[in-house]
């Protein structure tokens, strides 16, 4: 077993006990996280528990969450990046929600390009897991269930895309935006779920483009890159789709803090060259 071997084992593992014991914890919380979010119970709970096991393996040397302020030194190693809980909000309504994680062989802040792995775990009617690393060729995808993980198969976009989600209103955004999302949903379908994980899964199953444009409420896009756009990036980039800010890859994109936002687009790449040239206008 390689280093890496240890992180995705120890996420899988985490990840199955957060799907079971989810529920307990589905209550609003405390305050906010450190890009000024609500917090519920449950971003807190699984940080904590993704901090315990993840700090605690040799390789790890540094841990930042979304929902701490600083990183935290662990010693020598893989800097992780995670969203515990991403899409939060969606517990609420009892819909999906997923967790993102970044190994970046580097301190933070640092690009995409640092990263050596990636992985997101969707809580969906079943738990799955998908994997990039850049010691494997495909991007794998597991079914996590009773402690034990599947291998399922891997992932490649389908070259045919069929579904779009992008957030925002249409009030918020760019009336350039405005009229390449309207060209886009005249022939795909409409696919918002309001998180991260669960829409971008749709888009690996389907193919299609999942995107969060700069608004006026959240004028530098609300993904933030270390912790969702650039691991998602790395692990679209490696199933054969692509990524960008509007201008460049978003494993391009050098985030000048560790909380920093960018506006983020994942699919198929003759989709990110239309929002690429759209956008550049
Ligand atoms: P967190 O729950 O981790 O803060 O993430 C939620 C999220 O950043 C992302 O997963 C969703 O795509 C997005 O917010 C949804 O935002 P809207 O509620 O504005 O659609």
């Amino acid at each position: 077993m390689n280093e890496l071997d240890g992180v995705v084992q120890t996420v899988q593992n985490t990840a199955h006990y957060v799907n079971t014991h989810l529920a307990d914890h589905a209550g609003s919380g405390p305050g906010t996280n450190p890009s000024g979010e609500d917090q519920i119970k449950a971003d807190i709970w699984a940080d904590h528990l993704f901090f315990d096991k993840l700090s605690a393996l040799e390789c790890v040397g540094a841990y930042a969450s979304e929902e701490r302020e600083d990183v935290v030194d662990c010693g020598d190693g893989y800097s992780i990046a995670i969203d515990p809980l991403d899409g939060s909000s969606n517990l609420a309504s009892n819909n999906s929600v997923g967790t993102i994680v970044g190994v970046y062989d580097a301190e933070l802040p640092a690009s995409g390009r640092e990263l050596v792995a990636s992985l997101m775990v969707l809580y969906g009617p079943y738990t799955t897991m998908a994997v990039a690393r850049e010691d494997r060729e495909v991007v794998q995808e597991f079914l996590l269930r009773d402690g034990f993980s599947e291998q399922w198969g891997t992932f490649t976009i389908p070259d045919e895309p069929t579904v779009i989600g992008l957030a925002g209103k249409t009030s918020e955004r760019t009336d350039t935006f405005n009229a390449l999302a309207r060209e886009l949903e005249h022939d795909l379908k409409l696919r918002y779920g309001g998180a991260t994980v669960a829409d971008l899964a749709q888009v690996l199953e389907y193919g299609g483009l999942f995107g969060y444009p700069a608004t006026t409420s959240n004028p530098e896009g609300k993904l933030r890159v270390h912790f969702e756009s650039a691991p998602l990036a790395y692990l679209i980039e490696a199933g054969g789709g692509g990524s960008t800010d509007g201008q460049q890859s978003l494993l391009d994109v050098d985030p000048d803090g560790l909380h920093a936002r960018t506006p983020t687009f994942l699919g198929n790449e003759e989709l990110v060259e239309r929002v690429e040239s759209a956008l550049s206008e």
